[in-house]
């Protein structure tokens, strides 16, 4: 039996295996990293001004990388970290501290 479904030989129930896979873009984590000279009000102001946080949320996570060495303050596409990498650092070096931001693949 054929129908409208078939193919011009007639393969009705054929399912091709063969499937291009939908790949969702890599995704980096940008982290921002502690030393012991920029002070915590800055980093603050860091994370509410290029990350988006409120003042009570940059300043939890501004203690986590204080206690920890490091945290990550955000996934995004490559150019979206690679850009808020740029921000940070140029902020710091135009204010001289020496905080340090960087990205990696998740
Ligand atoms: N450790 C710094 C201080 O005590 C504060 C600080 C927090 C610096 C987070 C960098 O990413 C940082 N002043």
């Amino acid at each position: 039996m054929s129908d409208d479904k078939d193919g011009p030989d007639g393969e009705a129930g054929v399912v091709t295996a063969t499937r291009t896979r939908t790949r969702r873009p890599p995704r980096y984590k940008v982290l921002l990293l502690n030393d012991d000279y920029t002070p915590m009000e800055f980093v603050v102001h860091v994370l509410e001004r290029f990350f988006g946080m409120s003042h009570a949320q940059a300043f939890e996570l501004m203690l986590t990388v204080h206690k920890k060495g490091l945290a990550v303050v955000g996934v995004f596409p490559y150019e979206v970290a690679e850009t808020k990498v740029s921000q940070v650092m140029d902020f710091a070096r135009r204010h001289q501290h020496p905080l340090q931001c960087t990205m990696e693949r998740e």
